[in-house]
C-alpha cells in the first residue's frame, strides 16, 4: 500500500473504530474492541476490502499508533479518541510533573473560564511533548500551548490514564491547574 492509501484507510478506521461503527454495520464491545474477522468481512461488504496483512500494515505504520490489537491479534480497537461511550480499561497511572495541550487561540478565553473539557471525546487528551501538542492545536487555528500541572492535579485526586501510544487521558482539567502563556 502506498502512503496515500495507508492514510485514507487509517482515517476510515478511525471513523469506524472511534465514532461510527454503523457505517460498515459493525458494533464495538464496551471496551471498544471488534473481532478482526468481523471487521475484515464488514470492510469487504462495504467495498473497502483489506487483507489481514494490509490491516496489520496500517496498524504498524500509523504515525500516531492509533490502533492496537489484543495479544492474540484476534481483536482490534482504537487506543483513544472515541466519541462513542467506551471503557478502555486503562489503569490509573502517575503522570509526569507537566503535560501539554495545544489548542487554537480562539478557545483560550473559554478554557480560562471553564478549564479543559473533553467535548465530543471520551477524555481530555494531553501529551508529554510540545511538538505533538502544537500540531494538535494547529489543526483549527493559531496554536496556543497550555501547560498542565498534572502531578499536582494527580496529588489532589484527579485520575490520569496513559494509552499504549503515550497519550495521557483525564476527565477534566480545572483552570487552576493550567498555565497559560503570557
Ligand atoms: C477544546 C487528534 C473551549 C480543546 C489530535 C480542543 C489529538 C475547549 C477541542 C486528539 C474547552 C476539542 C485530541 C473549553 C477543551 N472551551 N474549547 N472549555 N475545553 N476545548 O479534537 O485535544 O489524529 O476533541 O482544546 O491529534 O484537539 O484523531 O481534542 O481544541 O491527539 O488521532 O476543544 O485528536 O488525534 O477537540 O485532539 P478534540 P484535541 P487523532
Amino acid at each position: 500500500m502506498n502512503e496515500k492509501q495507508l492514510k485514507s484507510y487509517s482515517k476510515f478506521l478511525s471513523l469506524v473504530l472511534r465514532h461510527q461503527p454503523e457505517t460498515i454495520e459493525i458494533s464495538l464491545d464496551e471496551m471498544g474492541w471488534v473481532d478482526v474477522e468481523d471487521l475484515l468481512s464488514a470492510l469487504r461488504r462495504h467495498r473497502r476490502e483489506l487483507t489481514l496483512e494490509q490491516l496489520k500494515e496500517i496498524v504498524r505504520s500509523n504515525d500516531k499508533q492509533r490502533f492496537s490489537f489484543n495479544e492474540s491479534e484476534t481483536r482490534i480497537r482504537a487506543s483513544q479518541g472515541h466519541s462513542l461511550t467506551v471503557d478502555l480499561g486503562y489503569e490509573p497511572a502517575e503522570p509526569p510533573k507537566i503535560l501539554y495541550h495545544g489548542t487554537p487561540e480562539h478557545f483560550v478565553e473559554s478554557i480560562r473560564e471553564n478549564g479543559l473539557n473533553k467535548q465530543q471525546r471520551h477524555a481530555v487528551h494531553l501529551h508529554t511533548d510540545i511538538n505533538t501538542s502544537m500540531s494538535v492545536g494547529q489543526r483549527r487555528g493559531r496554536p496556543v500551548l497550555l501547560k498542565i500541572q498534572s502531578e499536582r492535579m494527580n496529588a489532589e485526586g484527579c485520575l490520569f490514564y496513559v494509552t499504549p501510544n503515550y497519550v495521557w487521558l483525564t476527565d477534566h482539567v480545572p483552570p487552576k491547574y493550567i498555565i497559560f502563556p503570557e
